[in-house]
């Protein structure tokens, strides 16, 4: 059976981009993240004789449904997962600490530090006994520097690259690789989410200058998983070639 890839927030930007490319090269999928419809769509858009697709419409905040999720695998998809993407992750608000909303900080600090902690535990037994087992963690420029407004989002990706770290320590006896990748701006639903809807002021985040493409970020992660098994890449920043650092950008 062919090996598996389990990609959270597979619904949009990177994650679906990243489950089009394993498709192309013969990965079967499990695909989590909560909106049940894009997850069907894909589903149809990439099943095939060669490529087998689950869905778990699951909420990575919630760990006894990730638990669920998981174990609701069938036992032959479970035994070939060999990569987890742990990319589900969000942004919401942006602006000074001390105007900053706890429901806010609360999403941010629940789906991308506690998300991906419940994700990785259900799946590290899995891709302990599996062998040749890679983890890639999507962090974020802001889990490198740290930017106005950028607070709480800020500091989750700081968790992100740190657990990268971690990971890499704790697993090494494995032989599982650890990969973190740190992308700078780039155009999907994220700056719509961060911006709870307000399309004019999401826009504007990629205006004047070329930003990443989800497609550069899935190009990016199948590089770092089809490496020959005694290469990791450790840790990669990826930024739009205007955008210098954080907050230096470039634009026409
Ligand atoms: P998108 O908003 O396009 O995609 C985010 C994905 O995460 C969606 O599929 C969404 O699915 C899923 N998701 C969000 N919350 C949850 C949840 N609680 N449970 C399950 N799935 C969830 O953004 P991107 O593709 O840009 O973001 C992907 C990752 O990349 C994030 O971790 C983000 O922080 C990071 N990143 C983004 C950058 C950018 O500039 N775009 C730059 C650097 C890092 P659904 O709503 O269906 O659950
Ligand atoms: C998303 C990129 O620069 O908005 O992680 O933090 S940024």
């Amino acid at each position: 059976m062919a090996s598996f890839v389990f990609i959270t927030g597979a619904t949009s930007g990177f994650g679906e981009a990243t489950a089009r490319i394993f498709a192309q090269n013969g990965f079967s999928l499990v695909l989590m993240a909560r909106r049940e419809e894009r997850l069907e769509k894909l589903k149809a858009a990439l099943s095939s004789e060669n490529v087998a697709v689950e869905t778990l419409c699951c909420d990575v905040r919630i760990e006894a449904d990730v638990n669920k999720a998981v174990e609701s695998l069938p036992e032959n998809v479970k035994n070939n997962i060999r990569i987890l993407v742990n990319n589900a992750g969000l942004a919401v608000g942006r602006g000074p600490i001390d105007k900053g909303l706890t429901d806010d900080w609360e999403r941010m600090i629940d789906t991308n530090v506690k998300g991906l902690l419940y994700v990785s535990k259900a799946m590290i037994p899995f891709l302990k006994a599996n062998g040749n087992a890679q983890i890639i963690n999507i962090a974020s420029i802001a889990g490198k520097e740290v930017y106005a407004g950028g607070n709480v989002y800020c500091a989750t990706k700081h968790a992100v690259d740190a657990l990268s770290q971690a990971m890499r320590i704790d697993l090494v006896e494995y032989g599982i690789k650890v990969t973190n990748i740190a992308p700078g701006a780039a155009a999907t639903e994220f700056s719509i989410v961060r911006f709870k809807g307000d399309s004019k002021t999401a826009d504007a985040v990629y205006e004047g200058y070329d930003p990443l493409l989800a497609q550069d970020i899935a190009e990016t992660i199948w590089f770092v998983a089809s490496r020959p098994a005694h290469v990791t890449i450790n840790d990669l920043t990826i930024m739009p070639t205007a955008q210098a650092a954080a907050t230096v950008l470039w634009k026409k």
